[in-house]
């Protein structure tokens, strides 16, 4: 029987599960919902590159972690589609809590999927994706289960800051990639939407380690706190500029772009405080925004920053990015450049923004061997317009 009040049922028995249950607890709930012979939570680890099982105390050891490239799990993933076995019995659910990707739902029917139960199945990843994320904040069980290998100190404080990796609106979508995941040091971007108008940054800390990922932790929290007082763009950039000077005496800096996106009208004010400036894609081009940067958050106290205008149309793409995109160089080889970039933004336009940053990174990361030398990290905007 499948109804809304199984729905309400599941809720409530998550909510009541400790962490640890939760994997059983749907494993029962869906056997008395859709008569399920068995289910398996996939999460997606922090490079999301494999998808692993949330084991549960009564689980076969049925299914390790799987490849997001190369698995039907992975292609649920990857396409945010559901996806159905050749036996018709086995389905794959995205979980996703708006547009972040947080994993895939395997379930294993006793008969071939019919209609209704796929839409249940649905709705339960939909609720499945709120109830994990909700979990964050009171267990480290998932979080662990999304670690292939230890996280070092700096990506633990980095990946504390970060918002979820992907939104999406009536107006816009937006979703960004760090690499490498389980290192990552002094990169960072964040956003935060408000009635009619979107927040969003990304910024680079100079140097690498503990000191380049305490420089990144300053200067968001900072860009935060300035902008949940309700300051504009200008007082966020010196708010934090003011906070790196007294902590690092000028000694180190941090390089961010931040804009500010009117959202009725697509009217855009950038800050550029020495970063590279976004590109756009449009009408079949990608071409780099002109905007002159100004000196990094934490060089000089006088530094007033000017914000730039940028007017987006229906339809664009904005990138932003950190030098360790285009930098990226293997050994005795070239920077990924540019030129690249532009291409591989060419070739993803179609594809939305939480996939696009994980092949971009992909692609870096490829092109260095795996092993980078910089952090890199890429945020999409696509702008949908009111
Ligand atoms: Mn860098």
């Amino acid at each position: 029987m499948v109804s809304t009040r199984a729905l309400g049922q599941l809720l409530a028995a998550l909510d009541a599960a400790p962490p640890f249950a939760l994997a059983d607890v749907l494993s029962c709930e869906l056997a008395m919902a859709v008569g399920a012979s068995s289910s398996l939570v996939l999460l997606a680890d922090y490079e999301a590159q494999t998808l692993e099982p949330v084991a549960g105390a009564s689980a076969s050891s049925r299914g390790g972690s799987q490849s997001v490239e190369r698995s039907v799990a992975g292609r649920c993933y990857r396409e945010q589609s559901v996806q159905l076995d050749r036996s018709g019995r086995r389905l794959y659910v995205p979980i996703t809590m708006r547009q972040e990707r947080m994993g895939v739902l395997d379930v294993h029917l006793s008969d071939e999927v019919a209609g209704p139960t796929r839409e249940y199945l649905e709705q339960v990843a939909a609720v499945l994706g709120h109830v994990l994320n909700g979990a964050r904040r009171y267990t480290d069980h998932f979080e662990r289960i999304r670690r292939r290998r230890q996280l070092n100190l700096e990506a633990e404080i980095q990946w504390e800051l970060l918002p979820v990796l992907a939104f999406s609106h009536a107006t816009f979508s937006v979703a960004g990639h760090l690499e490498p995941a389980y290192e990552i040091g002094g990169d960072t971007f964040d956003y935060a939407i408000e009635p009619a108008s979107l927040s969003l940054g990304i910024s680079d800390a100079r140097g690498h380690g503990l000191r380049a990922a305490l420089l990144g932790a300053l200067a968001t929290t900072a860009l935060r706190n300035s902008r949940r007082r309700g300051d504009g763009l200008v007082e966020q950039a010196g708010t934090a500029n003011a906070a790196l000077l007294a902590q690092f005496g000028g000694e180190d800096f941090v390089t961010a772009a931040l804009l500010l996106v009117d959202l009725p009208s697509g009217a855009t004010a950038l800050v550029n405080a020495g970063h590279l400036p976004p590109f756009v894609v449009r009408d079949g081009t990608c071409h780099q925004v002109q905007a002159d940067a100004q000196t990094p958050l934490g060089m000089f106290a006088d530094t007033v920053y000017q914000p730039q205008r940028l007017n987006l149309v229906p339809g664009d793409r904005l990138v932003l990015f950190t030098d360790g995109i285009t930098e990226s160089m293997p050994e005795g080889g070239t920077t990924f450049g540019e030129a690249r970039l532009v291409d591989l933004l060419l070739a993803t336009r179609p594809i939305p923004p939480a996939e696009t940053v994980r092949l971009v990174a992909s692609e870096v990361l490829g092109h260095r061997a795996g092993q980078l030398n910089d952090d890199a990290t890429v945020v999409v905007l696509d702008w949908k317009g009111a």
